[in-house]
Order: structure tokens, then sequence, then C-alpha cells
């Protein structure tokens, strides 16, 4: 009896030993929009892209990307309209088309609603069955969403690009007042909200700062996070999700002419480093980033269980593979961060396939509206007239409202 219990006790033993090092199925997935360039890759959890998305057949322009937890895709249009994918790559159709105006930002919350920010100052929550939960323009705040992030109690914070505010709304739709009053210089574009709840907004002052500033949950300025080849490019897009990280977009500026790219935040540096190649776009980049998160079955059983809390329990501290193992975060050594991801997501059916083979997508060209996007983000001169200009259509006109910016 005694010899039956230790073959058992070590047969169980080389089993767990076994899936160690073993690469487990769910590897997360990033997706970004090429904003002039009529398409969004996927990318894998190293930054290669395995995937190129061609919009072009249904709209030029794609903005902003989210992704379910069923690893449907959807995908603004910088002219209007919100649009899905399948997670193999399969166009699904118009999710959205009302609230014409320009959607640039678009993040699922965590009781799995989506929510976008519109140009028009609008901001409208929708299920993922495509009802409209809530739409509001909030006029008198005068700002032209670019940036959109939740916080763990799903309040919702935006920016404005070329704006010092980061203003809060409650879970349906109530404005909270300002969560965060930025000190210059900045030029804000975008927003993430990490774990912990702290914020990071996109700082595109280039070439003067070109960094992430990070704020407190309580909204103190904690540090600005400096950004490697910043020079190159501006962040515009960030996102943060537990198992890959924070990201951030770097879009082409008019003043060296290089394509987009996105770029990683290294806990141990301190600093965004360059996660894709420089390939987002020969023109503009990718205005919108969506992270597909791991899906924690460290075991390869198809659930994410108890079998895969005992494996990270068995081999906390051991140095793997990034994503194999117990590894959830990627980051090579089995921590409290990959327990963190596995309670998460315990009891959770099995991810989603990615995405399909490429596809050709045509030449870029540039559309109006992010024509008018980048020059503000350069000239300060010509983002005031131009919101001006602005300020006269919202409310009277959504549908071609890039048409009429410029
Ligand atoms: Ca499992
Ligand atoms: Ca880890």
């Amino acid at each position: 009896m005694r010899t039956n219990c230790l073959y058992v006790f070590l047969l169980f033993t080389l089993a767990e030993s076994s899936q160690e090092d073993t690469a487990f199925a769910g590897m997360p997935a990033i997706y970004a929009t090429h904003a002039g360039g009529g398409a969004f890759s996927q990318f894998n959890w190293n930054g290669t892209e395995t995937s190129k998305i061609s919009t072009v057949d249904h709209f030029p322009y794609p903005s902003g990307i989210a992704v379910d937890s069923a690893g449907t895709l959807y995908v603004g249009n910088q002219s209007g309209g919100l649009y899905r994918y399948a997670s193999d790559g399969t166009y699904l159709g118009v999710f959205q088309d009302q609230n014409q105006a320009a959607p640039m930002s678009l993040v699922i919350d965590h009781e799995g609603n989506l929510i976008v920010a519109y140009f028009n100052s609008r901001i409208a929550k929708y299920s993922l069955s495509g009802q409209s939960l809530w739409s509001f323009q909030y006029v008198d705040l005068g700002m032209f969403f670019t940036g959109i992030a939740v916080d763990s109690s799903d309040n919702v914070f935006a920016v404005a690009q070329g704006d010092t505010r980061v203003v809060k709304f409650a879970t349906n739709g109530d404005y909270l007042g300002n969560a965060i009053q930025m000190q210059s210089p900045i030029l804000a574009s975008n927003i993430a909200i990490d774990s912990n709840n702290n914020i990071y907004v996109t700082n595109s002052q280039w070439p003067q700062v070109s960094v992430v500033e990070k704020y407190s949950s309580t909204g103190d300025w904690l540090t600005s996070l400096p950004i490697a080849g910043s020079n190159e490019a501006s962040p515009f897009a960030i996102a943060f999700e537990p198992s890959v990280g924070l990201l951030v977009g770097m879009m082409w500026n008019n003043y060296t002419n290089q394509p987009g790219y996105i770029a990683k935040y290294n806990e141990a540096s301190g600093v965004f480093e360059a996660f894709t190649n420089r390939l987002i776009s020969p023109v503009y980049g990718p205005m919108g980033i969506a992270i597909a998160p791991a899906f924690p079955d460290y075991g390869n059983d198809g659930m994410v269980g108890a079998e895969d809390y005992v494996l990270w329990r068995r081999t906390i501290g051991a140095t793997v593979s990034p994503y194999s193992g117990a590894d959830g975060n990627g980051n090579g050594t089995v921590d409290q961060a990959d327990y963190d991801i596995w309670r998460s997501r315990f009891g959770n059916a099995p991810s989603p396939p990615p995405l399909g083979s490429a596809t050709n997508v045509p030449e870029p060209w540039i559309p109006a509206l992010i024509s008018w996007v980048f020059a503000a983000l350069f000239s300060r001169k010509t983002f005031n007239n131009s919101a001006r200009r602005l300020r006269k259509y919202i409310g009277t006109r959504s549908v071609g409202l890039a048409k009429r910016l410029v």
C-alpha cells in the first residue's frame, strides 16, 4: 500500500514537472489599428505580427479597437460607425452606426459592455449584442474625446486631445468631475488604467516631452515614464492588461516621417522599449490598441481550474520561458502576478483561436480627420482654429464631420 502511494506521488510529481516549462495554449494577443492604412494587425506575445486584416472593403480609416472575452473585435471608423470582426478575422458587419461622428477610442468594461468615446464630445455604452445602454453628449465640457478607459469599478475616464483634464463618469454616464488636472506642458491623446487604478496618459508634446504621465488613483502625478526612440514617433494609443503589461502606440509624426510601432513598458528598466517593428502604416500608426489576455490554463487541460493553481503553487519562484508553466504574465518568472491572473479567470472556458492568415492591404492614404488630428498634435494654433470650427458643428451634423473640419 505504501509502495502504491509512492508510485502515485512520483507520477504526479513527474506530470507536474513536465508542465513547468510547457507553453500554455492561451497566449495573449495584441491588436492595433493602422490609422492611415485601412487595416488592423494581430501581434503575438513578443511583438511579432501574425495577421493583418484589411478593413477597406467596409471602411478605410480605423481608429480605436477593443476585443471581448470571446475574441470578437470591435473597430471604430474615423468617419463614423463601429464594426465587428470575428477572432479569425472574418468581417461580421456593422455593430453600431448611431452617433456617427468619429468614434476615437473603445474599451470593454468588466461587465462586458463596450464604451466608446466620440470626437464630438459624446460617450456611449453598448451591450455586446448591440443595444445602446446610454449615450450622452457632454457639450458643456467642450472636450473632443480621443481616449477612454475604465477603472476596477467600471467608472469611465476620458481625455481629449489638447485638453489638460482627465474627466470621470459613473457607470450610468453621470459626470463626476475632474479626476486629474494635468500640468503643462502636456498634449494628451489617450488613457489607460492598471490593476491598481493607476492612470496613464500619453503626452505627445513632442519633441519637448513625448512620455507617458503616470498618476495615482486619486489623481496625484507620480512620474513621467520615458519612451526609448520617441524622437522618431509620438505616443497616441495606450492600453494595459495584466498578462501583457502597458503598451503604447507610437504614431508617425511629421518631423521624422517614420512608421508607427508599439512600445512596451519594461518594469525593470523603467522605460518603454520597442515591442513591434516600425511597421504600422507607412503613414500614421496605431490609433487604437486592444489586448486579448492570456488564458491562464497553466496545465493545458482546457479549463482554468484548481490544477493550474497547484502547478503555480509548486513552482513559485521558478524561471521559465515566457508564458510557459505558470508564468501568466510572460515575465519569465512564476510569481504573485501569475496567481492574480489565474484567480481572475478561475472557472473560465478556453480562449478563442487567433486571427486567420494575412490579407493584402492597399497603399494607405490620408483621411481628413486624422490629418487634422496630427496637425493638432504639433500645432497649437491649428488645434485652436480647428476646435473653433468643430464647435460650430457639434450637435448639428455628424456624418461628414471629418470633411467639414479641413
Ligand atoms: Ca487547467
Ligand atoms: Ca510571471
